[in-house]
């Protein structure tokens, strides 16, 4: 546990001398609107603008979270608070605004930027809708769709080619058909173990989601699934038994990955419309390869996505 947290912190001390994450300046982005909030998560999701020299401005999508307390924190908190305001008392019960300081009041901030229209989309609340997609579903309508848009995976690229994040790889196997590289998501700021998140990225290309899966990729799943969990319980203490290792369907970004959560953390995305387990997986090709491309899968779609105007295009809503 020692390690990832002293590596993430010299980076985190080198972005604060730059005095910019990655060349970004909060301060330069002007507040558009709330895309969504929740009360529950401590989670603010904001559609910014960032203005450049020529005076027009680019989107960003700008992630506010609280982050869960860390243990070894608390006696400080306890010891160094800044102020405590009385806000109601009532015989033994009694309420406070603690106010302690910066340092352990620390807000995780994510940042896309330039944000395209799909990353404004994605993080707007919105109604969503259940559809269950037959196999001839997706190769007549959501494979189409998923051709015709270009919603980059750079990222994952990045990843791969140790072009990005290469300092924060927790595990990797190199073999181009069957290996992967097991790494914190982004989600997770690697602080506390309560909301563990990872993910596994394939290094084979062109897997584009679960649909594609057939009997000839259970050696990548399987590695994934005993080498993942392997990486996990060496590097902080987590046995198999208290993850959740799951696939997306549908994904964001189309590249096998696949996620590795806390069992105790209700992650977003573990849903049953959403999340597959890869243990479900690996049993499913085993049984029958051709078992994604057969079964209908059902997944929500939020209302102004453009995948769903294409299944009610098709009398499917
Ligand atoms: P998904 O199922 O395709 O979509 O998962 P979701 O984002 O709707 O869940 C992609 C996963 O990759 C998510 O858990 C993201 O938080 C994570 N992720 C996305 N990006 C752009 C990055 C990144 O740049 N670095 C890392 N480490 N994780 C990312």
């Amino acid at each position: 546990m020692a390690e990832p947290l002293s590596v993430k912190r010299k980076h985190e001390e080198k972005e604060e001398k730059n005095g910019a994450a990655g060349g970004f300046l909060l301060s330069e982005v002007s507040l558009r609107r709330v895309l969504r909030e929740s009360a529950r998560d401590k989670t603010i999701f904001l559609h910014g603008q960032v203005n450049s020299a020529s005076g027009d401005g680019t989107d960003a999508v700008v992630i506010l979270e609280k982050t869960p307390f860390q243990e070894e924190n608390i006696s400080e908190l306890l010891k160094e608070y800044t102020k405590l305001q009385l806000q109601m008392s009532n015989d033994i019960y009694s309420t406070y605004h603690l106010y302690v300081p910066p340092e352990l009041n620390e807000i995780k901030t994510t940042v896309v930027y330039p944000a395209t229209e799909k990353h404004l989309q994605k993080y707007l609340r919105q109604e969503v809708y259940l559809i269950r997609e037959t196999g001839e579903d997706y190769k007549n309508i959501t494979l189409p769709f998923i051709q015709s848009q270009s919603f980059s995976i750079q990222w994952v690229y990045n990843i791969l080619e140790k072009k990005a994040e290469a300092d924060r790889i927790i595990y990797e196997n190199p073999d181009p058909a069957n290996g992967f590289v097991l790494i914190p998501d982004f989600k997770w700021n690697q602080k506390q173990l309560d909301d563990l998140y990872l993910i596994a990225i394939c290094h084979c290309r062109g897997i584009k989601s679960l649909r594609d899966l057939t009997a000839e990729h259970l050696p990548l799943l399987k590695n994934i699934l005993q080498e993942g969990k392997e990486a996990v319980v060496k590097r902080f203490g987590i046995s198999g038994a208290q993850l959740r290792v799951y696939l997306h369907y549908q994904p964001s970004y189309y590249h096998l990955h696949v996620h590795f959560t806390a069992l105790s953390y209700d992650a977003p995305g573990c849903s049953v419309e959403r999340a597959h387990l890869l243990s479900d997986v690996i049993d499913h090709l085993e049984l029958d390869s051709q078992y994604y491309q057969k079964r209908t899968l059902t997944f929500a779609l939020r209302a102004d996505e453009p995948l769903l105007k294409r299944f009610q295009e098709a009398g499917h809503l």
